[in-house]
């Protein structure tokens, strides 16, 4: 397939000033009228032609100011439309119409129908599925867009920016204009007409602008669409108040569609989003799906500076508006929620899939210098990474300095589409200092690894830091370069309290970060006067590997004393890792593992210790999942061992501290109104967390049954069904409430994707027939992306021995399904087969296996581009 490579970026020879889009739509047969007002480029010399992006698009016909073109003047396939020679006048228009059927639109891209509902995905290349246009991000037009359906199938009729004309039509048709003020890449236009309940609101802005909001759901669901409206005022408010950013339109409006491939789109002035990221109510949705909705929300609307305002110059600067984008999430859930509790959660988030991502086949830089498909790189890495690397710019310069640049960012280039470079250089400017070797971060591939030693000299009261940092290499990039890493850190005291040293050299160690910039430093710290515990990487100040013999003794320290919250989880989270990967040896030995008693303690102490907020608690007692205990034992994986290993410690604790668990997990009360916030989600979380402790610990599905039945909220009643199904699968309890589940809910999809994903993670090799019979269930569908991933995505990422077995059978199911899936949607299909990424450090009999299936999917005829760039580059 072809190449894109970032050098052979050029501007076009052409503008579109004016995009005038009429949509006349009918479910089979939809009639697109786009008149572009295209002006040639002074440097473009006349008659150079013009070349417009298609895919699959029928054309029916072509005029250049008002007259219509001779068959000779123009080239029209699916894929383009050519202007072999196009008026030498500087602006012309050019009329063009097409015909599409958005009925059999499945990939979910350009105009379909979701349920009913007309509605459109143009990111990244989806425009080009409407009309033929220069469809790329540098191309900036002001849209009016008018819209005309039936009225009775589509009363809303809604596109981008403000409405400004409506009115009836013969044969019970009618129709609105809208028209936005602000031009905009093609990526972000939106269109939207069905049938739809409305929750509707208003939000003032700082400057005393009125705006009215809007979230367009399913009759009968807009009362499940509240807590997204609060989120999103919640999102406006903080904008101004963080940033200063104001909204910018008379109108904000969200479209929560049931057919969706992406979370959510930031449309400008009209965000589709997928409807699991809208719908919520205690009966319906768990805390986490709270906590989504919040996050997604506030990031749709944060695009509307950082992304809509500012956009992109090419793809290739994708982590320009979502790197930045999730840091402005995450820092607004932060201050939602509790901080560290946040930073934890996003930590085990880019661990668990940013990782893997970067130590595996499909490892790229945040910034990558090429692609064949678009679609495959909305990675963790440009996002989740992308994210880590701007909160790194907001280490090394401080919040002020960080701010100053961001307003530079916003000032310079408000109506631009931008590039790296040009983010970068503001917070160059604005502070003095040099981001030239920090922005290796953009270019270089690669999670770091910084491996310490520590010592300390009683005799002369310092203390030395050894520091290595290495990159390792990565596909096509085999020698890197020495990074800046930024490590906040802290020198803790036998008391528990930071030491300040009163000098060091070595290094910049500034505001309690050491800065590591070349492959080597000794750091010293002298005034030392006892040996301290280094608490290294601090809120995982930077995305990287730390390497470093630290005692049992010091991490149980740490985990005690740190002052820092994430500092205590973290060590928690080594110490369990330790003993779960020497739990992994000894299983693989034929030998029963044994845990220290220390560690068993500690997990005990923590449970009880209620100055610690619930929700930090239950996160500390989570031990890491079965596919993070892999990565970190990195080569010849047998997941059937990990899920051994993991079961063994679990038990451990739960053995060790059945008593204290059942008196804090007695104690919490479960009674009284029901609230999202996210101190009532910690009680629960760590409720249910000591639940697993306990039904593990009696060895009966008493407590999880009990908890079934009587839980009055989704969030109780899913962790309860998960322990039934996964734990006492013979159990007559545990079958009666997965029917009792489906028998409440079998009509709310959303809510079925949890018994889909409940079922689909029931660890054991009796996985892949269960799942295999779950594709026939009634409320299932290949072409929903929301089954699929709620079923075979939680099934391949989710379920470690369920999915790798040994004779291939999981592997051989999920390639077929794949290939199915394939035909209709590539870039779901494409997304999924990333499950296979890690295939390479399974055992050997394994890895085989899952070689096997994946040249099933390479050989096979007819694969997407999306899916063939994923494979190939997986295999390679
Ligand atoms: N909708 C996706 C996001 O907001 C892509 N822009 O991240
Ligand atoms: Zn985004």
């Amino acid at each position: 397939g072809q190449v894109f490579r970032i050098e052979d970026y050029r501007p076009t020879d052409y503008i579109i000033s004016h995009t005038r889009l009429d949509f006349i739509l009918s479910p089979h047969e939809t009639v697109v009228t786009a008149e572009l007002d295209i002006q040639r480029r002074a440097s473009t010399p006349a008659g150079t032609p013009l070349v417009l992006d298609g895919d699959e698009l029928e054309c029916v016909s072509v005029e250049i100011d008002g007259e219509s073109l001779p068959e000779a003047a123009f080239e029209a396939t699916p894929q383009k439309l050519t202007l072999h020679e196009p008026p030498s006048k500087a602006k012309f228009t050019l009329r063009i119409v097409t015909r599409l059927d958005p009925s059999s639109n499945s990939t979910l891209m350009g105009l379909y129908l979701s349920s009913g509902v007309y509605c459109t995905q143009c990111e990244p290349e989806g425009f080009r599925r409407i009309t033929y246009f220069l469809d790329r991000p540098d191309v900036l037009s002001i849209y009016t867009v008018r819209v005309e359906a039936p009225e009775q199938t589509a009363p809303v009729l809604l596109a981008n920016g403000n409405m400004i004309e409506s009115g009836k039509l013969d044969g019970g048709k009618h129709y609105a204009v809208w028209h936005d003020p602000f031009p905009k890449p093609s990526y972000l236009f939106a269109l939207v007409a069905g049938d739809l309940g409305m929750l509707r609101d208003e939000f003032v802005t700082s400057s005393g602008h009125k705006v009215d909001l809007g979230i367009y759901v399913e009759h009968g669901k807009e009362s499940r669409a509240t807590y997204a409206m609060d989120a999103l005022k919640r999102s406006m408010k903080w904008d101004e108040e963080v940033y200063g950013l104001e909204y910018d339109l008379d109108v904000f409006n969200i479209v929560a569609v049931s057919d969706f491939n992406m979370g959510a789109m930031e449309n400008k002035g009209l965000n589709i989003f997928n409807d699991k990221y809208v719908l919520a109510d205690e009966t319906t949705a768990t805390d986490a799906d709270f906590a989504n909705i919040e996050a997604i929300i506030a990031h749709e609307y944060f695009h509307n500076w950082t992304g809509n305002r500012i956009t992109c110059r090419d793809w290739f600067q994708l982590c320009l508006k979502e790197g930045l984008t999730v840091f402005r999430d995450h820092e607004f859930s932060a201050d939602q929620r509790s901080r560290a509790v946040k930073r934890i959660a996003e930590v085990r988030t880019l661990r668990a899939h940013q990782f893997p991502e970067d130590q595996g086949p499909l490892a790229h830089p945040v910034r990558p210098r090429r692609y064949r498909e678009i679609n495959n790189f909305y990675t963790s890495t440009v996002y989740e990474k992308g994210s880590e690397v701007v909160r790194m710019i907001r280490t090394i310069l401080g919040p002020d300095k960080f701010r100053e640049g961001m307003d530079l960012y916003i000032q310079r280039h408000d109506g631009d589409a931008a590039t790296i470079e040009d983010f970068i250089k503001v917070f160059e400017e604005v502070s003095g200092t040099d981001l030239s070797q920090f922005s290796l971060w953009y270019h270089q591939a690669g999670t770091p690894n910084v491996a310490i030693s520590a010592s300390y000299d009683p005799a002369k009261q310092t203390f030395t830091l050894d520091i290595e940092q290495s990159v390792p290499p990565t596909p096509s990039e085999t020698r890197k370069r020495p990074m800046h890493i930024p490590l906040a850190f802290g020198l803790i005291g036998p008391d528990g309290g930071d030491i300040k040293p009163s000098a060091t050299d070595g290094a910049t160690v500034a505001n309690g970060v050491i800065h590591i910039k070349k492959r080597k430093h000794t750091v010293h710290f002298h005034g030392i006067a006892s040996r301290p515990v280094l608490s290294i990487n601090r809120g995982f100040s930077a995305p990287v590997t730390i390497a470093m013999e630290q005692s049992a003794e010091d991490l149980l320290f740490l985990a005690r004393k740190d002052s820092d919250l994430f500092g205590r989880w973290q060590a928690l989270s080594l110490l369990f890792t330790e003993a779960l990967v020497q739990a992994f040896r000894a299983v693989r030995g034929q030998k029963t593992p044994v845990f220290d008693e220390g560690l068993i303690r500690a997990a005990g102490e923590i449970a009880a210790d209620t100055a610690l907020e619930p929700a930090f608690r239950a996160l500390a007692l989570t031990l890491p999942s079965e596919a993070d205990i892999a990565r970190d034992i990195g080569a010849n994986i047998d997941p059937a061992a990990i899920h051994i290993a993991r079961e063994a410690l679990l038990k451990a604790i739960a053995a060790s501290n059945a008593e204290g668990f059942a008196e804090i997990f007695d104690a919490m009360n479960l009674e009284g109104p029901f609230r999202p916030d996210a101190d009532s989600a910690g009680q629960r979380a760590l409720r249910n967390t000591l639940l697993d402790y306990l039904s593990v610990a009696d060895g009966n599905a008493d407590r999880a049954a009990t908890q079934y039945r009587t839980a009055s909220n989704m969030t109780d009643k899913s962790a309860a069904l998960a322990i039934l199904a996964h734990r006492f699968a013979e159990d007559q309890r545990s079958a009666d409430a997965l029917a009792d589940f489906e028998r409440k809910f079998g009509s709310d999809p959303l809510v079925m994707d949890k018994w889909y994903q409940i079922q689909a993670t029931i660890p054991g090799t009796a996985a892949v027939d269960r799942v295999k019979a779950l594709t026939q269930h009634k409320g299932f569908s290949l072409s929903n992306p929301n089954r699929v991933r709620a079923l075979i995505g939680s099934y391949s990422s989710m379920n470690q021995t369920g999915f790798h077995q040994e004779d291939g059978s999981g592997y051989r199911f999920f390639a077929e399904t794949i290939l199915q899936i394939d035909k209709g949607n590539p870039q779901l299909a494409a997304r999924l087969a990333t499950a296979m990424r890690s295939w390479r450090s399974l055992e050997p009999v394994r890895r085989e296996a899952a070689r096997e299936a994946l040249t099933i999917i390479a050989t096979s005829k007819n694969v997407s581009t999306d899916l063939r760039d994923i494979i190939e580059r997986t295999l390679a």
